[in-house]
């Protein structure tokens, strides 16, 4: 029995170990020139450390089974510090709670690894139930702030109605990711996910990405991303929010969207990325779209092309949560290159390349939504118009 114990967990150790140093390789198959998909997921339940899930002890663990099951890892929050590239991973245990976990990469495409312990927030509040999503911001008074989604049931629910939720913004600060500072929630009428903090103070405040909505799951009256300014970051208070970036009907955006990632910036205006929802008849449909907003003033739209710039392909397609992209992390590099991380129908987490350049000349180059299909029919022939006479070397 005891040998046959220690044969197998180093088997286990040799396949985990196996799958933590696979080289990652550009996908096969067509690329559309903006963004280069990569061949493997860059983090999956599998990835988990072993000790976090398997009592290595014989005597208490003789079948060497799975003690604590994972399920996914998703929706994760990005940072290059001290020269690696790190997640702040939503890891979702088999029994549905989501925590954060920062795995580190030494080149931002593969060898992600998780570090040794799972990170540990202040425990504020007992109806706090469910933690996720979380964006990360290095803002320029010289903290790193998180902003997550810290969800408890609605003690207005019914009598038997165990679904029904209230979202908040949660807010914690660090200067060295291992010790968390929780600050008060962010205090706003309606309820809120997807919360991004600029990474700038403007006219001296700071600046919050927000996504009013008026139940748990639909956006209603809220109209999209929101903008709010904070005098003071240690008890945040919405006083007024500004739509920034609209919903419309017919669009990838209709049902609900919400900031990615904070914004980058590049010279020719702050670079958003942020996730559009329409229904149909399987569900909801998350896909990922690029705006871009005025360097001087972060909240005004300067360019917006139409629909998206990525969504779910092949086995991107499905998991818990199918037909789903979601982004909430990015890293741009002093290259030039952007590390897009994104995570497919609520299971595992991608990476895709960029570049600054190429991302900024996406949004101002490609034609906006007409929101009608005469209107789009209208720019193909325009673009056809011009190409015949490229051809014609008229142009
Ligand atoms: C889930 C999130 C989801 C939200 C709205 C939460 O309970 O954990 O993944 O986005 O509900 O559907
Ligand atoms: C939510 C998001 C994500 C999730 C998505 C799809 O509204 O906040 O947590 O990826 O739905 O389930």
């Amino acid at each position: 029995m005891k040998k046959s114990f220690q044969y197998r967990l180093e088997a286990l150790y040799r396949r985990h170990e196996a799958l933590l140093t696979e080289v990652n390789m550009v996908a096969d198959g067509f690329q559309n020139g903006l963004v280069t998909r990569y061949q493997n997921p860059i983090l999956t339940a599998q990835h988990v450390p072993l000790e976090w899930r398997y009592d290595l002890n014989p005597q208490t663990n003789p079948f060497l089974l799975e003690r604590i099951g994972m399920n996914a890892v998703m929706n994760s929050a990005a940072l290059k510090w001290q020269g690696k590239y790190l997640l702040m991973a939503r890891v979702e245990g088999a029994d549905r709670k989501s925590f954060f976990a920062i795995a580190e990469s030494p080149n931002g495409i593969d060898q992600f690894r998780f570090w040794e312990r799972p990170v540990a927030l202040p425990d504020i509040d007992l109806t706090e139930t469910n933690v996720y999503d979380m964006r990360l911001t290095e803002h320029e008074d010289g903290w790193i702030y998180g902003v997550f989604c810290s969800e408890r049931q609605d003690d207005m629910a019914l009598p038997g109605d165990l679904s029904s939720a209230v979202a908040k913004a949660g807010l914690v600060r660090t200067k060295d990711l291992l010790n968390w500072e929780r600050l008060p929630d962010l205090d706003s009428e309606s309820q809120q996910r997807n919360v991004v903090l600029h990474p700038e103070f403007v006219e001296g405040k700071y600046a919050f990405y927000t996504r009013p909505q008026d139940g748990f799951i639909n956006a209603g009256t809220g109209g999209g991303i929101g903008w709010a300014l904070v005098d003071d970051v240690t008890c945040a208070v919405i006083k007024q929010e500004e739509i920034i970036n609209q919903r419309y009907y017919h669009t990838i955006k209709e049902l609900k969207n919400g900031e990615g990632p904070h914004p980058i910036k590049t010279p020719h205006g702050w670079l958003h990325l942020a996730h559009g929802v329409r229904g149909c008849a399987a569900g909801l449909r998350y896909v990922l779209y690029l705006y871009m907003t005025a360097l001087d003033e972060p909240w005004r739209l300067i360019a917006e092309p139409a629909g998206y710039f990525l969504a779910p392909q092949q086995e991107e397609r499905v998991g818990d949560v199918s037909n789903v992209l979601f982004s909430n992390g990015w890293v741009a590099d002093e290259d030039g290159t952007v590390y897009i991380y994104y995570a497919s129908s609520d299971t595992r987490m991608h990476v895709a390349t960029s570049t600054v350049e190429k991302l900024a000349d996406y949004c101002l180059h490609t034609p906006a939504d007409g929101l009608r299909s005469f209107e789009s029919v209208a720019r193909i022939n325009e673009l056809i118009d011009r190409n015949i006479k490229t051809r014609q070397g008229e142009l």
